[in-house]
């Protein structure tokens, strides 16, 4: 059964199978942790990204982590939080399950997490939180031998401590 684990820091520098771009549709690059991921991994990540045609919001797409330690970068889009009422939730909670089970598909065992739609698309850190661990634990009950690990990398100390308490 995976184990779910929570830390606080910098996705571009853990060591995992994959790990998830909080993207925008156009999957050619952003700021935030999207500018850190394609800071890190070089040039190659963004001429990767030109070949897939872009992302709707709440699926998910996969390349190479090219410099990352990562051997995969799972690009997905969670959505921009309109007030609550435009399927923001389950769209949050597309985006976790498209990517695990992309993850799932190229034998990726370890993956981390930032905070989707946390950051400048402004969706409720709490509610965020509580959608992401919900999410990532019935994909793993659902799938028990598939991965081995889901971490989720806090870069804020708010998210970090919400996470924390609905892990424990
Ligand atoms: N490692 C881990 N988490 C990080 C890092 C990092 N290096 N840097 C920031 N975060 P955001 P969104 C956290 O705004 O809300 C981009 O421009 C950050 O503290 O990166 O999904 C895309 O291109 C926050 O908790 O993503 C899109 O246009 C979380 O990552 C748009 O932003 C997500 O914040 C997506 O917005």
């Amino acid at each position: 059964m995976a184990k779910l684990t929570v830390i606080k820091g910098d996705i571009t520098l853990q060591e995992v199978d994959a790990i998830v771009n909080a993207a925008n549709t156009s999957l050619l690059g952003g700021g935030g942790v999207d500018g850190a991921i394609h800071l890190a991994a070089g040039p190659g990540l963004v001429d990767a990204c030109k070949k897939l045609n872009g992302c709707a919001t709440g699926e998910a797409k996969i390349t190479e982590g090219f410099r990352l330690q990562s051997q995969y970068v799972i690009h997905t889009v969670g959505p921009v939080w309109h007030g609550g009422n435009d399927n923001e939730e389950l769209l949050l909670s597309n985006a976790y399950h498209s990517s695990l089970s992309l993850a799932v598909r190229y034998g990726v065992r370890t993956i981390a997490f930032p905070n989707i739609s946390t950051g400048v698309y402004g969706f409720p850190k709490h509610l965020a939180a509580q959608i992401a661990t919900e999410t990532v634990q019935r994909f793993v009950d659902e799938h028990p031998s598939a991965i081995d690990e889901v971490r989720f990398v806090c870069f804020d100390e708010e998210n970090y401590n919400l996470y924390n308490d609905l892990i424990a």
